[in-house]
C-alpha cells in the first residue's frame, strides 16, 4: 500500500519535503524529521516558572479514577486561540516538526494529520505547559504527589476525513508502565458527539494491554509482548463515553483507557491538543515493539523513573 510519507533528504536527519513511497508495517507517525529535543536540561526552565494550583472537585475525581475518563466543560477555553495559532505552523510545515503523520491514504478523502513531542519547538505550547494549571490538575486526577510532564499530542481531522480513528489504549504505545498517568486532551473546535473521540468506561482497570494498532491502516504493530491482547470490537451494547464538545472542553483519561471514534464524516475540522503525564509510580519500561516516539538514546534500564531533564517535573513547583 502507498501513502504519504516523510523522507530525510540528507544526513541529518532534517526532512524538506513529503514523498511517496512503500512502507513497512509500523505506523507512519515516527520517521525522523527534526529533533524532538531541543533544550539540553529542561529542569532549568520548569524550575525558572511557577504554575498555579488547582482545586479539582472530588467527584469528578472519583468519575476519573472508576471510568478512566472525565469530561471538564471549558477547562481551557481561554487557552484555545493561542494552542491553535501553534497547532497552524504545524498544521502548514509538518516537516518542520517532529513525528508528523498523515493517516489517510491517496484514495481517501479528507485529512487526519497528527504531530507530537514540539512542545519545546512551539512556543505556545511551551507557555501551556509551562504556565497552566495543566500540570497541578495532572497531579490531581492522578492521586500522585508529582506531574512530569511525558509529552504533548495535537491531532486534526479536515472536513471530508472519514478515517476512524482505531479503538486502542495509548499505554502499549509507550516506554512507560504505571497505575497513575493522564491525558489532558482539549478540544479547540466544536466538535458532535459523532465525531469526537470515545471511551469504554472501566477499560483502564481490566489488568489488561491491547497491540498498539497503526493509524493509517487500523491493523495492529507487528509485537513479540506476549502479554498483550487484541483490541476487542466495540459496539453499540458498551458502556461508552461520548459526548459533543465545544472549544476549551477539557476530556482527562487514563493511558490506559480504550478509545476511539467513528468513521461518520467529519463536516467542520476538528482539532484537539493533548498533552501526557506521568505520576509517581511510572516507571521505563522496555517494550519488545516499536515505541511512541522511538527513544533509543534514553539511557534507562526498566523500572527507573524518566529521567528529568528530558521529562520535567512540572508539579508541585520546585519553590
Ligand atoms: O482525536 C482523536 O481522534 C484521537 C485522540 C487520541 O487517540 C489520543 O489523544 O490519544
Amino acid at each position: 500500500l502507498k501513502h504519504k510519507r516523510l523522507v530525510p533528504n540528507d544526513s541529518t536527519g532534517q526532512v524538506t519535503s513529503i514523498s511517496f513511497g512503500q512502507t513497512g508495517p509500523m505506523a507512519v507517525g515516527n520517521q525522523s524529521t527534526v529533533a524532538w529535543r531541543v533544550i539540553d536540561d529542561v529542569r532549568l526552565l520548569a524550575d525558572a516558572v511557577q504554575r498555579p494550583g488547582y482545586e479539582a472537585d472530588p467527584a469528578e475525581i472519583a468519575t476519573f479514577q472508576r471510568d478512566g475518563v472525565v469530561l471538564l466543560r471549558g477547562a481551557f477555553a481561554e487557552w484555545v486561540p493561542a494552542i491553535a495559532a501553534g497547532f497552524q505552523r504545524n498544521l502548514e510545515h509538518p516537516a518542520s516538526y517532529a513525528f508528523p503523520s498523515e493517516s489517510t491514504f491517496d484514495h481517501e478523502t479528507g485529512r487526519f494529520f497528527d504531530s507530537y513531542c514540539n512542545w519545546q519547538r512551539i512556543p505556545e505550547y511551551t507557555t501551556f505547559v509551562l504556565n497552566s494549571k495543566a500540570a497541578a490538575m495532572a497531579a490531581a486526577f492522578m492521586g500522585s504527589e508529582i506531574a512530569q510532564l511525558f509529552h504533548e499530542h495535537a491531532f486534526c481531522k479536515e472536513p471530508g476525513t472519514q478515517k476512524q480513528t482505531p479503538w486502542h489504549q495509548d499505554l502499549p504505545y509507550y516506554c512507560v508502565d504505571g497505575q497513575q498517568t493522564i491525558s489532558i486532551y482539549m478540544a479547540l473546535d466544536p466538535t458532535p458527539a459523532e465525531t469526537a473521540v470515545r471511551f469504554l468506561k472501566g477499560s483502564h482497570r481490566t489488568g489488561q494491554l491491547h497491540r498498539p494498532r497503526d493509524f493509517m491502516r487500523g491493523n495492529e504493530y507487528e509485537t513479540s509482548d506476549p502479554t498483550m491482547v487484541s483490541t476487542p470490537e466495540i459496539t453499540d451494547g458498551d458502556d461508552v463515553f461520548a459526548a459533543a464538545l465545544e472549544p476549551g472542553d477539557t476530556l482527562l483519561f487514563d493511558f490506559r483507557t480504550l478509545h476511539g471514534t467513528t468513521d461518520a464524516p467529519i463536516e467542520q475540522r476538528r482539532r484537539a491538543f493533548s498533552t501526557r503525564w506521568l505520576g509517581d509510580d511510572v516507571r521505563y519500561v522496555d517494550r519488545p515493539g516499536e515505541t511512541s516516539p522511538p527513544m533509543p538514546d534514553l539511557g534507562l534500564r526498566p523500572g527507573e523513573p524518566m529521567r528529568q531533564d528530558w521529562f520535567p517535573v512540572l508539579w508541585p513547583n520546585s519553590n
